[in-house]
């Protein structure tokens, strides 16, 4: 962990270091990745079903690729009715929150006389990858599938791995709530080729989202062009901003449930209160001694947790902003008035009741969020991720008298004649057509 004062001379070599440490890292898999990819182009199923048998020790053929509507009951009946409900509750407050992102069309006539307006219509199809094994998050796959079947998406298919057949009944159970329609046991760059080019089985989908190993990324962003994607996930991160009126153990507490996500997840504090830094500190080493994922929580936070002492929350926010965090928490008193100063964050958590946990499962918003401190530029999954927009314009002769000499002349000076002509064309016919005009 990296403890910085504001105060200290070090200070901005220090912050400026953790920054960069945030910077995205690339992997060298792009060979292998393009190999699999031309491999499930050429051979569809049959290398799908060669892939899975060698990475996932699965031998499979084509007709067992897909679970059967049974597959997913017999799973879901696994599953605990308390955990169904919770399931449940998730993604009722997931729905309608996602609800109130839906655009609306837009439709006016200008005072040209030209008709303007822009549709928002849904993708046909999506696909969903899900990670196998650990990281496969049933509230993951209901934070990816729902956004798309609220945007209005008809089809929406999900592929995810069963390392030696195995699969977590919970992410069926996820998948059956959120609406996916269709689930394939394939995963790695073998699936996203498959959602991206189709196979025999699989047909293609037109966007690709959900998280994935450095395999998946990848691959992801070589069939990038020919499908869309999300972004492309990197490791988690959390800053919390908070001071001594909050119990220590609670904020270590939020640390380290971004620290036990991977190795290479980030936790920091911002505190205007060295003491408090102390006594946080000193809890996230008391609950590392406990916590069943300390392993992965203590690598985390010895490798890239920060502590930082500031003067006031007014640098706070301003570490927080250059930070971009994917999650920030304001644990303090009144958080409202620095919510309206925070310009980069993916999410933002107010008040002491409301740590990051209630947003990966239970708040509403998406928690498929921007991460390596892209939240300057970019948001977190939404509907809009599963919709376009097609515009439109319509106008009658007055309209093209209006506006349509200002087209013929940048057309001209363009140098493009048949754009000039198709103008002009129809104004002169006008004229011809109407003597008195
Ligand atoms: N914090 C993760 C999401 C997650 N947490 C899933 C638990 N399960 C990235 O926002
Ligand atoms: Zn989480």
């Amino acid at each position: 962990m990296k403890r910085l004062d504001i105060r200290d001379s070090g200070f901005e070599a220090g912050f400026s270091s953790l920054l960069a440490s945030r910077e995205e890292q690339s992997d060298k898999v792009n060979e292998p990745v393009a190999a699999i990819l031309a491999q499930v182009r050429r051979e569809g199923d049959t290398a799908l079903c060669a892939l899975t048998e060698k990475f996932d020790r699965l031998p499979l053929t084509p007709d067992k690729l897909a679970f059967t509507a049974d597959e997913i009951e017999q799973a879901c009946a696994e599953v605990s009715p308390e955990l169904l409900e919770a399931l449940d509750l998730a993604a009722t407050r997931i729905e309608s929150f996602h609800k109130t992102q839906l655009p609306k069309d837009t439709r006016y006539t200008d005072d040209a006389g030209m008709t303007l307006g822009m549709r928002w219509i849904p993708l046909d199809a999506a696909g969903l990858y899900v990670p196998g094994g650990k990281a496969a998050y049933p509230s993951s796959v209901l934070m990816n599938a729902i956004p798309a079947r609220v945007a209005g998406v008809q089809r929406l298919a999900m592929c995810v791995p069963t390392p030696d057949g195995i699969i977590n009944p919970l992410v069926l159970a996820a998948a059956r709530r959120a609406g996916v329609t269709e689930i394939y046991r394939v995963g790695g760059a073998q699936a996203v080729g498959a959602m991206a080019y189709g196979t025999q089985t699989i047909s293609p989908v037109d966007r690709i989202v959900g998280p994935g190993n450095a395999y998946v990324a990848e691959a992801k962003r070589q069939v990038f062009g020919h499908v869309g994607i999300d972004s492309i996930a990197g490791p988690s991160d959390v800053v919390v901003i908070a001071d001594s009126n909050t119990d220590p153990r609670l904020i270590a507490l939020d640390l380290l449930a971004q620290a036990e996500h991977d190795e290479e997840a980030q936790a920091t504090l911002i505190t205007p209160e060295a003491s408090f830094a102390d006594t946080v500190t000193a809890a996230v080493e008391a609950e590392l001694k406990v916590l069943t994922r300390s392993a992965i929580a203590r690598t985390s936070w010895e490798r890239n947790g920060a502590v930082l002492v500031v003067r006031n929350f007014d640098e706070a926010i301003e570490l927080a902003n250059r930070l971009a965090p994917e999650h920030l928490e304001l644990m303090v008193d009144d958080p409202e008035p620095l919510l309206a100063r925070v310009r980069h964050a993916g999410a933002v958590f107010l008040g002491r009741y409301c740590p990051e946990a209630v947003g990966d499962y239970v708040g509403g918003p998406n928690h498929v969020l921007p991460t390596s401190r892209t939240a300057r530029f970019a948001s977190g999954l939404s509907v809009f991720d599963f919709m376009k927009r097609t515009t439109f314009l319509a106008g009658g002769p007055e309209a093209l008298k209006r506006i349509g000499p200002a087209g013929v002349a940048l057309a001209t000076a363009e140098g493009l004649e048949a754009h000039a002509l198709s103008i002009s064309a129809r104004l002169d016919a006008l004229t011809k057509n109407t003597p008195n005009a």
